[in-house]
């Protein structure tokens, strides 16, 4: 940021907050400039901060326990409208700036006003930037306060007062409503998606027990001119929260674990289960922030796990027959977590400030999990019993998944270049320029191999359905053919560090894996299993950015000599239209591609591979709770929660017809 950001001491008591203590700190034009600073990015994500940024606040009131309601609105024309029961903007006159307490919140960066340490605000990372930034990137802000008995409105553009504020009427409740329009100028994209609000705000909800939270889409109505319409609201919390993250895994536990204290104004809380699956699920929170990357609260609780279990087990004799090393990710395999605590003071670090690091709260996280859970162990012996033998079952898998890897990675020095026989590498050697076709079929990998520019297209075709990781216990995942000629054609390995497993891409020779398969159901089946496989065992590369999907067109339109390809029903209609402008239809022909197999290498290449003329979609993890549920959904156990979720999304998908 340009311009330092200075505390300043507060004159008024503690709790007492009147127009002055709001101070006046950076200028809106920086924001305007610079918008990716404040709000990581112009594209949808940023888009959709910008409801964050609002919500957050709000969020605050209710903390301060001031808010129980808190409706968003999606308004016909995109715009967006907040409307909270708190305390409401103070509307009085702000002394030192001689304007309302309420311009001042609005047009001064970083005045939301709370500046008192016992509010937990977030101070780093990219939230709590204030929503004096949603209104610097507003072409229309409208913010409307219900407070003293009063309603005062004022409207801004660009971050900048259209009027002073004025009083508009009586009332008697109290609350915040405010609608912006974010501006087409600074956003490449202006349309809000519904899921993305809705997933957020079930996430908020859970972290929230009490907090009644909507979300209505006025764009979208339905026969009776109802809009969409959702609450999300959770009286258990935490523990809901571990349930609804384990819908479709089978428990260990019939109740989550609870934990919650605090120590050194750092509140703690803790909802953990067991179930039957490989791998730790872990969520944890910062202020309601998710922390994607951790940081001390979660090593704090990574410890006191280890320490309790491994205590418990030694004290009662059930490691006696185990005849190697238990390691600290054996008493987490199977381990669905959400933490979340509360710091007065945070600092975030890591690559997108996703890390917690105040040193202290690794000993008052691991104090206050660790004395709930030798707690719990000693309350119930035969649970204690059930997840010490899954622990043991974890550690005799993760021996054999060790053996298993190591032969795998042993073999390719020994073969000398080590790269499997079916792949058709590219000459280049830089990565950064290099691609890699992942092809569903031997015969379509053959079709692409003609197609592709070999100076750096290479080829690995996959023999039909790859291996459901899902389900597969992980000494098998080594031992599949498929998933072997990935990990040795990508470059990439699995290597044990400070006990932990951790995927080494410093080789990846690729820096664009492009998944390629038919655009059927059998393909879209496909393309999931393989990107399950990336999700559970190779994320960084998804988190890097290096996974795409290719999409291959639907139809081609002919007519004569003349063609164009299509890749959605639209496009099919506007060409069908274009080439029987006033003639007579049937001279026009459809071709549907059901399959790569039916594009010769030319038409693969100048449709699907050609860096100027194909699209690719790029796979990104927006949501890492909804990312692990879904995949857990459609590749795991259970069936109802499966169904449910194919029917709720079966229109966004591409049905065959
Ligand atoms: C400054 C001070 C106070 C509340 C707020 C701002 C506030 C901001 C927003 C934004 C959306 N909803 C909001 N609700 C409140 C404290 C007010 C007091 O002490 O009465």
């Amino acid at each position: 940021m340009e311009s330092t950001e200075k505390k300043q001491d507060l004159e008024t008591p503690k709790g007492d907050y009147g127009a002055n203590n709001i101070q006046a700190l950076e200028g809106l034009e920086a924001v305007r400039k610079r918008p990716g600073m404040y709000i990581g990015s112009t594209d949808t994500k940023g888009l959709h901060h910008l409801v964050w940024e609002v919500i957050d606040n709000s969020i605050d009131e209710h903390l301060a326990g001031h808010c129980t309601h808190i409706q968003t609105f999606i308004n016909e024309d995109n715009s967006i409208t907040v409307k909270d029961n708190g305390r409401g903007i103070p509307t009085g006159m702000h002394k030192k700036l001689q304007k309302s307490a309420l311009e001042v919140v609005m047009t001064v960066l970083h005045a939301g006003g709370k500046f008192d340490k016992d509010t937990y605000k977030v101070s780093g990372g990219l939230h709590g930037v204030g929503v004096s930034c949603v209104n610097a990137l507003s072409s229309l802000l409208t913010a409307t306060v219900y407070r003293d008995g009063k309603i005062h409105e004022q409207a801004y553009s660009e971050g900048k007062p259209k009027e002073p504020v004025k009083q508009t009427g009586t009332t008697d409740v109290t609350g915040t409503t405010i609608t912006f329009h974010p501006d087409a100028e600074i956003f490449e994209t202006l349309v809000y998606k519904y899921d993305t609000l809705a997933t957020r705000m079930k996430e908020t909800a859970f972290l929230n027990s009490g907090l009644h939270l909507t979300l209505t889409d006025l764009r979208d109505l339905d026969e009776k001119g109802e809009p969409r319409f959702e609450e999300f609201y959770s009286e258990g919390g935490l523990l809901e929260f571990v349930t609804y993250l384990d819908e479709s895994r089978t428990k260990l536990l019939d109740t989550p674990i609870h934990v919650s204290g605090k120590e050194e104004n750092v509140e703690v809380e803790v909802a953990m289960s067991y179930n039957t699956s490989f791998k730790e699920n872990l969520h944890s929170y910062v202020n309601n922030i998710n922390t994607r990357e951790g940081g001390t609260h979660v090593a704090g609780f990574r410890r006191a796990v280890n320490r309790e279990f491994d205590k418990y087990a030694k004290d009662n004799g059930l490691f006696n027959k185990v005849k190697f090393k238990i390691s600290g990710e054996d008493f987490r395999e199977g381990l669905t977590a959400v933490i979340s605590v509360k710091v007065p003071e945070p600092q975030f670090k890591g690559q997108t400030k996703g890390e917690l690091g105040n040193s202290e709260v690794v000993g008052i996280v691991s104090r206050c999990v660790g004395e709930a859970l030798k707690y719990f162990l000693e309350e119930n012996p035969k649970l204690a019993k059930k997840i010490i033998d899954k622990v043991i079952l974890a550690a005799t898998a993760r021996h054999a998944a060790h053996k298993a890897r190591e032969m795998v990675q042993r073999k390719n020095v020994l073969t000398g270049s080590g790269l499997p026989g079916k792949l058709s590498d590219c000459t280049s050697k830089d990565p950064v320029d290099s691609e890699i076709f992942l092809v569903e079929g031997d015969s379509a990998g053959g079709t692409a191999k003609q197609g592709r520019d070999r100076m750096f297209q290479a080829i690995l075709p996959l023999r039909g359905k790859i291996l459901n990781v899902e389900k597969a216990m992980e000494h098998k995942i080594y031992e599949n053919e498929e998933i072997k000629n990935m990990f040795t054609a990508l470059g990439v390995s699995i290597e044990d560090k400070d006990g932990e497993r951790v995927l080494n891409i410093e080789k990846l020779r690729y820096h664009k894996i492009v998944i390629m398969c038919d655009a059927d159901i059998d393909g879209s089946h496909i393309v999931t299993l393989i990107l399950t496989f990336f999700f559970r065992y190779m994320k960084p590369l998804i988190e890097n950015g290096y996974i795409y999907i290719a999409a291959p067109p639907l139809y081609m339109v002919k007519k004569a000599k003349q063609f164009r390809y299509c890749w959605s029903e639209e496009e099919r209609k506007e060409a069908v239209a274009a080439y029987s402008k006033g003639e007579n239809d049937n001279s026009v022909k459809i071709q549907r591609y059901k399959g790569l197999g039916e594009m010769n290498a030319g038409q693969l290449w100048e449709t699907t591979m050609d860096p100027d003329a194909r699209i690719l979609r790029q796979v990104t993890i927006p949501d890492a709770v909804e990312a692990d549920r879904v995949f857990s959904m459609l590749m795991g156990d259970e069936v109802p929660p499966r169904r449910a979720f194919i029917e709720a999304n079966a229109k966004y998908a591409n049905v065959d017809v």
